[in-house]
């Protein structure tokens, strides 16, 4: 019986990157808990933590590769399937070109040594890659435009705050860092207000949630803006000295009355007085934004009409202040390790988001894509369309741990290591704190990580010599940036370090990296003028609280899609509570159970994202293929459906 105890660092892609510990017993992980010594979640962790394990070990986790021969997987050898996709992979460069190749990776672990995969592509030739993302992108190129970069308040720094505004964000089901500080916020007698269109879960942990017709957020920020400045509570020497453009941007602000935006946004005068009291009274307020709310065309409006309140209401450059989205989790690595350079910038790449449209389109069409950690046919928007492409595609090579959407259409599937399995680094995106994944059991089953796979792929290629590496050796290469300014491997090992390059609170100089050194207040307020008045409701395809992304399995998913809709709209569609109803529109159709809520707003409806096609739960066949206009995010909730008796 031998039993030890592993540091390590939940790597999915979630904002709260927990440091946790692997109980170990017997070449088993027996237990997977929030490690105490954490300076962010000290000893937290969420339900998909404790979940993990059964997914490391459950009976559809793929343990050997895998080749689609006459529409069926059999077992190959890993030589065989190295050997096959470089014979492939050699084969097209030699007779067509590299373009006819595409990566596609995915967000499901963004560790250090991922940098080496997109090397890979980037050493074999002008591979295709992918641009613009399905997750942040938009928060982060608005608020790029406000702040020349934007640094988001560390979790920590909250401690600080008299009050809390969450604009789209639910962090009870995805960022559970935040609700000790919620918690003690409240308890000093300050305010946690939520700003979101749906009843999340989040919402009876906070004083006030305000419910907003969605995408209208924007006209909230401007009232409250409004109200700030007829109270004469605006930070005038922050305006004045620290801003550019502030005439520009107070006479948008003027431009429609409080009842008018109140109107336009569907939020009761009285509450967003409320929201204006306090923050005119409750300083500093920290305005934590969530990813959610981004998910519009025109997420830039709303992101920096929320930019321009934090400026007004003094919230910037102050400690416990802040508005915050998230922080970029590559930061601490050295970037040129990717390899984008070695390639010519105009080389081909094809939108994340329109992923399906881009292969249909390719001229020279794609002869072999390659995946990793990512489902695109589950996650990427308008399914129907991505789900034909990669039909069309010739020789898909997907790395991953189960046959999801994605998975199942592999002509060559690799079974890959789970963190559990893997010595590797992680920073986070909603945090400073850089953490270590250091290999708690050996691979299961005859899984290898992505960055074994590589190398191993790499090793059959005349670029092996300088590509070649061992683990130790590449993370001391891609971790330099951040070792240069203090911190060793050795002691990221054992717990982890912050990132020597965050500061303790963003901005406090008032000294911006914008062209002007000032923070730059929007000066045009860009909103889609009407909606697609076919379809009765706008669909939120949010994120759940018990899994995350399309991280689930088909045993769990025997059961319809679960559709919230409010009571009287329903009643009114003669739907049944409980009972199967169909959600359709112009790209798709699902069938759903009908969930009645009687205070949801009329207007929309809400359906977890995540779940798979084949197991009809697929909510992306419904959702509209978009770029964002600032960004290249993807404005997911940007899609209308009726609901309809079955
Ligand atoms: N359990 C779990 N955790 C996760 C994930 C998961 O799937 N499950 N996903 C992970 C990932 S990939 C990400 S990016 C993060 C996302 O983390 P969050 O941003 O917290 O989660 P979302 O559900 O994407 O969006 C948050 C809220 O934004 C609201 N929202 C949408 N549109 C609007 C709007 O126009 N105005 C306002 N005010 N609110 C709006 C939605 O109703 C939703 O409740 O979470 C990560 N953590
Ligand atoms: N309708 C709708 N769709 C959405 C969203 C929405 O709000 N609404 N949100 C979007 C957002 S925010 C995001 S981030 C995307 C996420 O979409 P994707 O990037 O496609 O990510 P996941 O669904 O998490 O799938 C990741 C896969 O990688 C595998 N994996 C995990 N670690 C590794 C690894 O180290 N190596 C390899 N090779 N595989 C690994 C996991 O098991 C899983 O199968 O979905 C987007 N899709
Ligand atoms: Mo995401």
């Amino acid at each position: 019986m031998e039993e030890n105890t592993v540091v390590t660092t939940c790597t999915r892609d979630c904002p709260n990157t927990c440091g946790l510990l692997a109980q170990v017993k017997d070449g088993k992980v027996i237990k997977l808990v929030g490690n105490k010594a954490h300076p962010i979640n000290q000893g937290r962790s969420c339900i998909k933590c404790s979940h993990f394990i059964e997914r490391v070990y459950h009976q559809e986790r793929v343990l050997h590769p895998l080749k689609k021969i006459n529409g069926q997987f059999e077992q190959i050898s890993w030589e065989e399937a190295l050997d096959e996709i470089a014979a492939r992979m050699k084969t097209i460069c030699r007779e067509k070109s590299p373009e006819a190749i595409l990566y596609y990776q995915g967000f499901g672990e963004r560790s250090a040594l991922k940098l080496i995969n997109r090397r890979f592509f980037n050493l074999l030739g002008n591979t295709t890659i992918t641009k613009g993302t399905i997750c942040g992108g938009a928060g982060q190129g608005s608020q790029d435009l406000d702040f020349g970069n934007r640094i988001s308040h560390d979790v920590r720094d909250y401690h600080n705050s008299q009050a809390m505004i969450l604009w789209g964000r639910n962090p009870l089901a995805t960022g559970v860092n935040l609700l000790p500080y919620m918690k003690d916020i409240k308890k000093k007698g300050g305010k946690v207000i939520l700003i979101d269109p749906v009843n999340t879960e989040t919402a009876p942990l906070c004083s006030m949630h305000v419910k907003p017709k969605p995408g209208t957020d924007s006209y909230l920020a401007m009232a409250l803006s409004r109200l700030l400045h007829e109270a004469g509570a605006e930070d005038q020497e922050f305006l004045e000295k620290h801003c550019i453009n502030y005439p520009e941007y107070k006479k948008l602000v003027y431009a429609h009355s409080v009842a008018e935006y109140a109107a336009m946004c569907d939020v009761k005068i009285e509450e967003i007085k409320e929201i204006a009291d306090v923050l005119i009274n409750q300083k500093p307020t920290a305005l934590v934004l969530g990813w959610g709310l981004h998910r519009w065309e025109y997420a830039h409006t709303t992101m920096r009409a929320i930019d321009a309140l934090g400026a007004v209401a003094g919230s910037i450059g102050v400690s416990g202040g802040g508005v915050s989205q998230g922080f970029e989790e590559y930061a601490p690595y050295d970037w040129s390790i990717w390899g984008d350079a070695l390639q010519p910038p105009e080389r081909r790449k094809f939108f994340m988001q329109l992923i399906g449209s881009e292969l249909l389109a390719a001229d020279p069409p794609i002869e072999l894509a390659f995946v990793t950690a990512g489902n695109p046919v589950a996650m990427v928007p308008d399914a129907n369309v991505t789900q034909k492409a990669f039909e069309k595609i010739p020789f898909l090579v997907v790395a991953g741990h189960f046959l999801d959407d994605t998975g199942i259409m592999a002509d060559l599937f690799l079974p890959v290591t789970t963190f559990l399995e893997e010595k590797d680094i992680i920073a986070s995106y909603g945090h400073d704190f850089i953490g270590p994944l250091n290999p708690a059991i050996p691979p299961v089953g005859e899984c290898k990580s992505d960055f074994d796979i590589f190398m191993e792929l790499g090793s059959r290629f005349d670029f092996a010599d300088s590509y070649v590496k061992s683990v130790d050796q590449w993370l001391e290469i891609i971790m330099r940036p951040t070792l240069e300014k203090g911190g060793s491997l050795a002691e990221i090992f054992r717990l982890g370090i912050n990132n020597p390059d965050a500061p303790e609170v963003p901005y406090r100089d008032k000294v911006f990296p914008t062209e002007t050194g000032k923070f730059q207040l929007m000066t045009v307020f860009e909103q889609p003028a009407q909606w697609d008045r076919d379809y009765q409701f706008q669909l939120m395809s949010v994120a759940p609280r018990e899994w995350i992304c399309s991280e689930v399995t088909l045993e769990s998913q025997t059961k319809l899609l679960e559709v919230k809709i409010n009571t009287e709209k329903a009643l009114a569609l003669g739907l049944v509570d409980g009972k199967a109803c169909v959600v359709e529109n112009q790209f798709g159709r699902i069938r759903c159970i009908a969930t009645f809520v009687p205070d949801q707003r009329p207007d929309l409806v809400v359906i977890y994202r995540g779940g798979w096609g084949q197991a009809g739960r697929n909510v992306n066949v419904l959702t509209r293929g978009l770029v964002t206009k600032v960004g290249n995010g993807t404005p997911y909730y940007e899609t209308r459906v009726n609901v309809k008796k079955l």
